[in-house]
């Protein structure tokens, strides 16, 4: 969006594009460019502004863990590794605003459906499981991953396929709101 290094700029019809895609007005957006393009790095093969991984997690106070990671490759709907302004904007928008119950439970799905395929496996939930467990210092053992994914399965799992739709998940949160609360796969932003 930027086009030289020196001076960032957005265009009208980039600022308008975001006005339909985030719950912000013109001069949030502005502002918002304003302090992406302070943390960004300017990305030369890209031409523009983009935001890694790491500044993007000490932006938005996110710990280290696998879960903001998940947050991170969700938010990069290419999949380039990066965040440009859209990106990032639709995930500060999400963050701040908070978003209906709807798009929350939707963020939280994709979180989990590590592949993407609109089902959450056992593997990619023992994945999540496993590494947010080493994150808290604790190397969990196959066994207990399996009872931990077992029992997330049993509640959860309604036609018990072996993968958690939507519509599963959906049920899960409904009965169980304080499972998905736990996980905090929605974390609050930083003001
Ligand atoms: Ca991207
Ligand atoms: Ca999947």
């Amino acid at each position: 969006m930027g086009n030289s290094e020196s001076a960032p700029v957005l265009s009208k019809k980039d600022i308008k594009d975001l006005m339909g895609y985030t719950p912000f007005g013109e001069q949030e957006i502005k502002n918002l460019f304003d302090s992406f393009t302070r943390f960004a790095k300017f990305d030369a093969d890209a031409k523009e502004y983009v935001m890694s991984l790491s500044v993007f997690k000490e932006v938005m106070g996110l710990d280290d863990g696998p879960l903001s990671t998940r947050v991170f490759s969700v938010l990069d709907a290419d999949k380039s590794g990066a965040l440009d302004f859209r990106e990032y904007a639709i995930g500060v928008g999400f963050f701040r605003q908070g978003g209906s119950q709807m798009d929350k439970l939707k963020f939280a799905f994709r979180i989990f459906d590590i592949d993407g395929d609109g089902t959450i496996e056992r593997s990619e939930l023992g994945e999540l499981v496993a590494a947010s467990a080493m994150q808290h210092g604790v190397k969990m053992k196959p066994k207990a991953v399996e009872e931990a994914v077992d029992a997330f399965f049993s509640l959860s799992d309604g036609d018990g396929d072996g993968g958690i739709t939507f519509a599963e998940f959906q049920k899960l949160n409904a009965k169980h709101p304080e499972i998905l609360e736990a996980l905090s796969v929605v974390p609050e932003a930083k003001k």
